[in-house]
């Protein structure tokens, strides 16, 4: 398989600084060398630069560099769009602010190809605010707003060509939600899993419903990880640490599944803020799991078990 390696250091979205050194740190753990031992032929286009910067005011004074971010989303979208057209790009953030650009630009790369787009988020939040509901105002929590078509960012935010349709989106790891956002989601299509029904059902029941819907309409699936999602004690190199994520056995299980499924077209990798990381060792756990994602067994498996 051909994949490319695209580096968006964006670190505004998040409330505090680090994540621009995402990308580095997945090149120093040896993202490359990982997935070329897979047998795939990667190259690493570097980092992609933002457009150049416009002025905004929002009226929610929480808002804050919504200039840069609406700045990094035109240059995503457009990397995202370009790079996938004979490849699976992956995605090196940055906070989780880059997505509303990756999953745009892909949204507008699988629409040509005829097949529906889905997106798996793979997090401890729904990232589900508009700019009027967030009241961080750390944009990071709004792309899945931006991208699903919500109202509110027209005249900020680049228009979408496609915008994805809440029965398309599956979230997995949920165990914190804003007041707002979960308002907006009891009205929206989309799945919301959260840490309860992965203990109530098991991760792989839960992710193998939502690619059975996938596959039944030959869609297409893009793959959205916060390092968030992962149980902190294993990925402590993230801002927003919430207690009571997601294992080892079942981050990995998730990804091998992923994997089976032949259905992922791209994969964003975000909010790794190395700053906060113990040398090295959440850069390499996501590493791996990128690697389980693309063929690496952790379990000598014979058959495709799912
Ligand atoms: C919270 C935290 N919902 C906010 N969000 C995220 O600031 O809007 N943390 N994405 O990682
Ligand atoms: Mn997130
Ligand atoms: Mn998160």
């Amino acid at each position: 398989m051909d994949i490319r390696l695209i580096g968006a250091p964006l670190q505004i979205g998040a409330g505090q600084l680090g994540c621009e050194m995402g990308p580095s740190a997945y090149r120093i753990a040896g993202l490359a060398r990982a997935l070329e031992d897979l047998g795939h032929r990667v190259v690493d286009i570097g980092n992609v630069t933002p457009a150049p910067l416009r002025e905004f005011c929002h009226p929610n004074p929480a808002v804050h560099h919504l200039a840069e971010t609406v700045a990094w989303t035109e240059a995503l979208t457009e990397a995202a769009y370009r790079e996938s057209a004979a490849a699976v790009p992956i995605f090196l953030g940055g906070d989780h602010a880059i997505s509303a650009g990756t999953v745009a630009g892909m949204a507008r790369r699988v629409a040509e190809s005829g097949r529906p787009f889905f997106v798996l988020w793979l997090d401890a939040h729904t990232d589900y605010h508009t700019l009027e509901t967030t009241r961080s105002g750390n944009l990071h929590g709004t792309p899945v707003a931006y991208f699903s078509g919500r109202d509110g960012f027209a005249g900020y935010f680049p228009p979408l060509s496609h915008a994805v349709p809440e029965e398309n989106i599956g979230m997995i790891g949920i165990r914190s939600v804003d007041p707002a956002e979960r308002a907006a989601l009891e009205d929206s299509g989309i799945t919301v899993h959260d840490m309860r029904s992965i203990d109530e059902h098991g991760v792989a029941v839960l992710l193998r419903a939502f690619l059975a819907r996938v596959q039944a309409v030959n869609g297409l699936l893009h793959v959205s990880l916060d390092v968030d999602f992962l149980e902190p004690s294993i990925a402590p190199a993230v801002g927003t640490t919430v207690p009571g994520g997601a294992t080892f056995r079942e981050a990995h299980l998730v990804m091998e599944m992923l994997h089976d499924s032949e259905l992922v077209c791209s994969l964003d990798l975000v909010e790794l803020n190395p700053f906060l990381d113990e040398r090295g060792r959440t850069a390499t756990l996501m590493v791996d799991l990128a690697a389980s994602l693309m063929g690496k067994r952790v379990m000598d498996r014979p058959t495709r078990a799912g």
